[in-house]
């Protein structure tokens, strides 16, 4: 069976949901990305990986696999007929990369971690300058389509899901981009979306900030 290390609502969740989406049993050990400490047994974190950051997915023949966008192909990629990833070879696939990598670096990395990371005004105010310039990107996307990649829910999708869940905690108002905020209503309205975030959400708030 394969295994997830998380931590509830970190970009983790976005595995979660393709794996629930995807209708793929999974193990899940919360690993505290504060402390570096697995909660099933108080294990380092960083021996399960040197980065000490989820997800980290653990395959069946005992393989470590990190990075989100790596992570997501791979899930996807385990139940084809669910159309979670274009198949290889498909230019949507490259697509698909595409949103992984701008979700990724451009949302995730450049906001989202400073934000919640380092948290001061002076570090902050370069990443606060260039989030609505990012956010339009997408934002023009989905004016006129449902999803990010073709006309079904890929694990790009998942990764944005997430994305914009915590640009929300984060203090941006997401409705200041209307499409966005529609496409958002309607991934979460997602069956398997919301029992993830209901799952992790609740988990959460067992957990100090
Ligand atoms: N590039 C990685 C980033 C993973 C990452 O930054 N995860 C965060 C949670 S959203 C984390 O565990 N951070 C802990 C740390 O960096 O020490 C990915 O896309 O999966």
């Amino acid at each position: 069976m394969l295994q997830l290390y998380f931590f509830p609502m970190a970009c983790s969740l976005a595995s979660r949901i393709a794996l629930m989406e995807a209708g793929i049993e999974a193990r899940y050990h919360l690993a505290n990305i504060w402390t570096k400490k697995v909660a099933d047994d108080d294990r380092d974190f960083r021996s399960v990986s040197p980065k000490g950051a989820v997800p980290v997915l653990v395959l069946e023949n005992g393989q470590h696999l990190t990075e989100s966008a790596a992570v997501l192909q791979y899930i996807a990629d385990r139940k084809p007929e669910t159309g979670l990833a274009p198949p290889p070879g498909d230019p949507d696939r490259y697509r698909l990369q595409e949103w992984l990598s701008f979700i990724g670096a451009e949302i995730h990395k450049a906001f989202l971690f400073p934000t919640f990371w380092y948290k001061d005004d002076a570090s902050l105010a370069k990443p606060r300058a260039r989030i609505g310039q990012t956010l339009s990107v997408p934002s023009a996307h989905l004016a006129d389509r449902e999803f990010l990649v073709g006309d079904r829910f890929t694990v790009a999708d998942a990764h944005l899901t997430w994305a914009l869940l915590l640009l929300r905690a984060a203090g941006i108002d997401v409705a200041q981009w209307p499409s966005l905020s529609a496409y958002h209503a309607r991934m979460q309205a997602r069956p398997q979306v919301k029992a993830a975030i209901g799952i992790e959400a609740a988990l959460r708030k067992t957990l100090a900030a």
